[in-house]
């Protein structure tokens, strides 16, 4: 067996070619390449300087870095993307109609690349901390849609990233089910379940090279905790803490999902904090900061997720500490870690962040204003759709109160009232459980609206006249227009 070619980033950049489809590994920046990118990047400005053109189509996990998703962008080298991002210069390229989105559920990406319904896959680059001559790939902090990338892509180019130490080897546990008709259950019946292989076997005549980095992942810190998220964690933790008292959740609680951000963090830290919710497993995407300090505290017993997604500095500490931290933790692909099929079987309780939410209980969690992408779907439906307990929680108000999240109808849909059980904001709680539209409009004003927009919204019910639902379709988008032409919801006038 040949060993493995060497390259400079430069050199791996040439094996791309315009309108080509390029596959990265990472899932949000936690395992994506970083050194090759620029170097695309850095052609796609020669070719364009010299009159030709130059974009690629880019498939991730999910978001990525700067030097990634932002370096291809300012270099307009983006034609398509898909499935999620958080880049602000690629989403002011997207927001543009300068870079085609594709926005789609994270568990459906893999099975939708090998189905062909995104194309072939020309190139995958694949960030790895250990790679051998027999073409077998051991991944860093993520695993995101690698194992299906790697194994479809025509070529191969690894950034074996020396940050990340040996001993990395194992946490990964790689799996991709078979496709119909030949598909069979994906056998995880508990977060800690292993069923699939340390590492990602590719055929190693793929493999056109191998550039050596030495590079920490582009994860920033979170915000601390404010008054607002620490009030919606509290409300969330009281909300779970009485739902086990009711009985309605096991004593020894149930699965975690949680999304990501600042309210996400605030959310976990509140649960813990709470003396009655037992210590609890993790079986969520992103395995950020805050699960890792409760599980220094044993309040988290186990994480099963798709990325460490944490800063360099508790990474570090996390490798330094790998006897206390490697039975934990386990990192999975995005399809097994969002399926749906898992999630309904283990019975997550899953809390998901809202952009806005209408007084059905529809969910926008991706567009400002019905137009402008702020990040994508990612893997919230996944887990809302077939979560045991799906919660969704935001601000109730957010730009300094000219903006309402609690609104009629939702400006986008991404997950529908079917899909949700329960909003919280930092006013209360809604649980939405088995109301009608018309009780659960009223729950949603009582218990989440901001008080400055309870009798804006009670007054928009009050011209809904009958039905089974109380919306006016003259003035659904009221609030959103009156935001368009004076920058303050609260300026509504109702059309009805
Ligand atoms: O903008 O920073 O410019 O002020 O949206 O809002 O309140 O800081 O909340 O960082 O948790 O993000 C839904 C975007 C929330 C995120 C979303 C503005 C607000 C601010 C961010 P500024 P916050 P967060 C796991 C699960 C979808 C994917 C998902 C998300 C900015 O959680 O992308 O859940 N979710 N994945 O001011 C106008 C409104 C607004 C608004 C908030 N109604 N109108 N602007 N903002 N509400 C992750 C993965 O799947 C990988």
């Amino acid at each position: 067996m040949k060993p493995l070619t060497k390259l400079t980033k430069e050199e791996a950049a040439q094996y791309i070619n315009n309108a080509e489809t390029v596959a990265v590994s990472g899932f949000t920046a936690a395992g994506a390449p970083k050194a090759v990118p620029g170097a695309i990047a850095a052609r796609a400005a020669a070719e364009h300087a010299a009159g030709r053109p130059f974009k690629i189509n880019l498939i991730s996990g999910a978001s990525t870095g700067p030097s990634l998703d932002g370096a291809l962008a300012r270099a307009k080298a983006l034609g398509f993307r898909t499935p999620y991002q958080s880049d602000p210069d690629l989403r002011k390229s997207i927001n543009a109609g300068e870079t085609q989105f594709f926005d789609m559920h994270l568990s459906r990406l893999p099975q939708d690349v090998r189905y062909g319904f995104l194309g072939p896959i020309h190139t995958a680059i694949i960030e790895a901390s250990e790679v051998t001559k027999y073409g077998e790939i051991v991944l860093t902090s993520s695993v995101g849609a690698s194992p299906t990338f790697a194994r479809l892509a025509k070529h191969v180019i690894i950034e074996l990233n020396r940050y990340h130490p040996p001993i990395l080897r194992g946490s990964h546990d790689i799996y991709e089910p078979d496709d119909p008709p030949q598909r069979s259950d994906v056998p995880v019946f508990k977060p800690s379940d292993r069923i699939g292989s340390p590492v990602i076997q590719v055929d190693p005549t793929k493999i056109v090279g191998v550039v050596e980095t030495h590079l920490p992942d582009e994860t920033g810190a979170f915000a601390d905790v404010s008054p607002v998220t620490a009030k919606i964690g509290d409300h969330v933790a009281e909300f779970l803490a009485a739902e086990i008292k009711r009985g309605l959740i096991p004593k020894t609680f149930l699965p975690v999902q949680s999304g990501v951000g600042d309210t996400a963090n605030a959310v976990l830290m509140a649960m813990a904090e709470h003396p009655e919710i037992p210590n609890f497993q993790m079986y969520t995407e992103v395995i950020q900061d805050a699960v890792i300090s409760l599980m220094r505290k044993e309040r988290v017993t186990f994480a099963s997720g798709c990325s460490l997604t944490v800063p360099p500095a508790t990474l570090e500490a996390i490798y330094a500490d790998w006897e206390f931290f490697r039975p934990r933790l386990l990192l999975r692909p995005q399809e097994i870690t969002n399926n749906p099929e898992i999630v309904r079987r283990i019975g997550t309780i899953s809390v998901n962040t809202a952009i806005e939410v209408d007084l059905s209980g529809n969910v926008n969690s991706t567009h400002v204003l019905g137009k402008h992408m702020m990040n994508g779907i990612g893997g919230s439906a996944d887990f809302a759709r077939a979560a045991f307990l799906s919660m969704f929680i935001c601000p109730s108000t957010a730009k300094g109160g000219k903006i309402s999240t609690i609104v009629p109808m939702v400006s986008h849909l991404d997950s529908s009232e079917h899909s949700v059980c329960v909003i919280v904001t930092e006013q209360g709680v809604a649980d939405l459980r088995g109301k009608s539209p018309t009780a659960r409009a009223k729950l949603i004003i009582e218990n989440c609206a901001h008080p400055d927009y309870q009798p804006i919204l009670r007054d928009y019910i009050s011209r809904g006249g009958n039905g089974h639902s109380l919306q006016s379709l003259g003035a659904a988008f009221g609030m959103h227009l009156s935001y368009g032409e004076s920058g303050d919801m609260r300026n509504v006038k109702w059309a009805v």
